[in-house]
């Protein structure tokens, strides 16, 4: 996801936290970071020298066949460059690890904040087309790849702008508002059926496949190259942009919850 996406899973988390997991992540982050504001630091670490190391944590490669077959494998997608899937589970060891310092704990935080929230993008987890990003296709005329649209600008379009704390607030307001009355209700345990801190391997692969899944169901149904999203593509695609994003906001709420409860 990119900035709104990842900020906007980051205040629905914020909404479900224990007061002890708050204080807990404000005993790492700081006392006045709030959750939203560190939510893409991980985005632009990975463009730096000294974070170059990070970049393929940000997805897994699931070499599957969609439309027709969509899997995520572990020991076949996760390279020995690590992968989303070795990463949350190193980060959540690394958060807990009290021999490390506040900075490397502080990272680790940073890092699940972003991760739990990357899994959910379907395209973070297929190999396909590089996850998309050597799909052409337009944007409102504009020249762009499908990756960049499920990012940013279909999210964008959905929450009414760029990023903005306004913004932000109230498209996760309106997500919180299905979790707790509306069309989530029904399915937010499902989202968090595998919130085990010490199982963090086999739950993060859990929540691949989940997301792997829509690519056979939408995201890579037909063709789209060369396709204006703006359109008929978009219009199906929000229901999933809303789930994915809600259930990364709930899910990263109960793991806080849990690292906070073993602390
Ligand atoms: N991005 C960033 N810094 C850069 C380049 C891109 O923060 N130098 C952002 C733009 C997108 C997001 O990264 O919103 C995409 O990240 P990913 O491809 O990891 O989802
Ligand atoms: N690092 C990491 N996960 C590990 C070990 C190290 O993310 N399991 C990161 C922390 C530092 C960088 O790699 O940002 C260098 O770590 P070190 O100084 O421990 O070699
Ligand atoms: N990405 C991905 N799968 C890959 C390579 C990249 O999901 N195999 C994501 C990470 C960024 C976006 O695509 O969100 C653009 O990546 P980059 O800036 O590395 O081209
Ligand atoms: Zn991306
Ligand atoms: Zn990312």
């Amino acid at each position: 996801w990119g900035v709104v996406g990842h900020a906007t899973v980051a205040t629905i988390a914020n909404n479900y936290l224990t007061s002890t997991a708050k204080t807990y992540v404000a005993g790492i982050l700081g006392n006045d970071v709030s959750m939203a504001s560190i939510a893409s630091w991980a985005d632009d670490y990975r463009y730096t020298t000294a974070g170059k190391f990070s970049a393929p944590y940000h997805f897994i490669d699931a070499e599957d066949s969609p439309p027709t077959s969509c899997s995520v494998n572990f020991s076949r997608d996760c390279t020995t460059k690590g992968c989303s899937i070795s990463a949350i589970a190193n980060y959540t060891a690394r958060v807990q690890d009290t021999s490390l310092s506040a900075t490397n704990r502080m990272e680790a935080m940073e890092f699940l904040i972003h991760f739990l929230g990357d899994i959910t993008q379907p395209l973070h987890d297929e190999a396909e087309e590089v996850g998309g990003n050597d799909i052409s296709v337009t944007w409102d005329g504009e020249d762009t790849n499908l990756h960049a649209c499920w990012d940013t600008q279909m999210v964008e379009k959905i929450a009414g702008g760029e990023n903005s704390t306004a913004t932000v607030d109230s498209f996760a307001a309106t997500l919180i508002a299905q979790i707790d009355n509306g069309t989530y209700a029904s399915q937010k345990e499902d989202w968090v059926s595998c919130v085990d801190i010490t199982t963090a391997t086999d739950c993060a692969l859990e929540w691949a496949q989940d997301a792997n899944g829509l690519n056979c169901l939408y995201v890579l149904q037909n063709d789209e190259s060369g396709i204006e999203l703006d359109g008929t593509y978009y219009t199906g695609a929000v229901p999933y942009i809303e789930l994915q994003i809600s259930k990364g906001g709930y899910r990263l709420g109960a793991w806080l919850n849990a690292l906070a409860a073993a602390a």
